[in-house]
């Protein structure tokens, strides 16, 4: 099969009207703080029997399309000896993979950072490809500050960005472009605009320049928002925001925008999410999300190290994969909680 066939049937496997992302790709010390804060000892075992617990979740195939795996979850088995990318696909999850290495300071740019992992990203992708992956994911990461992102920033984050996309779609394998722009901090809902606007026009300017075909990836963009230390916005103001300003910067041949949670509660971004969809008719893409915490905090909370809890973890992990269903839909309420 052709490079371009295998790009086309995962996107039309992926993209639908009512289905998701799992962001189940911590890596290992963003896990340990995950599971310290459920009073969870990071061992290897535990996070294999918490992943496969998610993967094996009946029925959670009709609201989640992919699960972003990381490297170590594609070698692990389940409890059958079965792999893990296997029991994904065998339960309609398509598998794919976190490819960039964590971040750092960016160096002449003081307050931005950078995403490392581009060097042997090539094998890398060829070797999770064997495993099943059929997707990747990058992050990188802007906060905002009164200086922040600088000019160098955005010019070096959406570099990465389109390169690590390009190299994606060389091998068969479909990108999800994830610039995370932080909701630390106290600024404005006008200043998270800003700043998200700057982020997406340099990231699509980089994706021109290095020839990603934009039919062929996922966007993985923050929602716009105040600060965390800024108050809410309502549900609405949120759709209304990220809405006007990704119409002025992502083109419509992007078949896919699918949201991060970025610290936002489990409710929050489903009631984000629905709002989002309410106004869809204002959207050339499909409007979906890319949740980690906003999906698997409460499965993790009821599991808390207790395989004997798998029944209700699974049910608070499905609740939370159903009521973001609804929230493509437009058709979530927050009395159906
Ligand atoms: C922003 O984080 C991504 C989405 O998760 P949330 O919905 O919780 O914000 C997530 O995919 C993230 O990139 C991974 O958890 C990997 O994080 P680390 O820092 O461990 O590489």
């Amino acid at each position: 099969m052709s490079v371009h066939a295998e790009l086309q049937n995962t996107v039309e496997e992926m993209i639908d009207d009512e289905r998701g992302i799992l962001a189940a790709d911590e890596s290992t010390g963003t896990m340990t703080k995950r599971l310290k804060a459920v009073g969870v000892e990071s061992t290897e075992e535990n996070r294999r029997w918490y992943r496969s617990m998610l993967l094996s979740t009946p029925e959670v195939g009709k609201y989640i399309c992919g699960m972003i795996f990381y490297e170590e979850t594609m070698s692990q088995q389940d409890g059958n000896g079965k792999p893990l990318p296997e029991l994904a696909s065998a339960n309609g999850i398509i598998p794919g993979i976190k490819v960039d290495k964590g971040k750092g300071p960016l160096a002449g740019a003081p307050g931005d950072m950078i995403t490392f992992g581009l060097d042997g990203l090539e094998d890398r992708l060829l070797r999770h490809k064997k495993q099943g992956a059929r997707f990747a994911k990058w992050r990188e990461v802007y906060p905002i500050t009164d200086h922040n992102p600088t000019a160098l920033g955005l010019t070096a984050n959406a570099e990465m960005l389109a390169r690590y996309a390009a190299v994606c779609q060389a091998v068969g394998i479909l990108p999800i472009v994830e610039p995370e722009v932080l909701i630390d901090g106290n600024h404005s809902i006008e200043r998270a605009a800003e700043v998200n606007e700057q982020v997406w026009h340099s990231v699509f300017h980089a994706l021109h320049q290095h020839g990603v075909v934009l039919e062929h990836m996922i966007l993985k963009p923050s929602m716009i928002t105040p600060g965390k230390e800024a108050g809410k916005a309502s549900p609405e103001e949120v759709a209304e925001t990220t809405l006007r300003i990704l119409r002025r910067t992502v083109p419509a041949a992007v078949p896919s925008i699918n949201f991060l949670s970025g610290g936002q509660s489990p409710e929050e971004a489903t009631a984000n999410l629905n709002a989002l969809n309410r106004l869809r008719d204002k959207a050339p893409w499909h409007l979906s999300m890319s949740y980690g915490r906003a999906l698997q905090e409460p499965a993790m909370a009821a599991w808390g190290g207790d395989n004997s809890n798998r029944d209700q973890a699974q049910a608070a992990f499905l609740k939370r994969a159903k009521l973001n269903s609804m929230a493509r839909r437009g058709e979530y309420s927050a009395d159906q909680e």
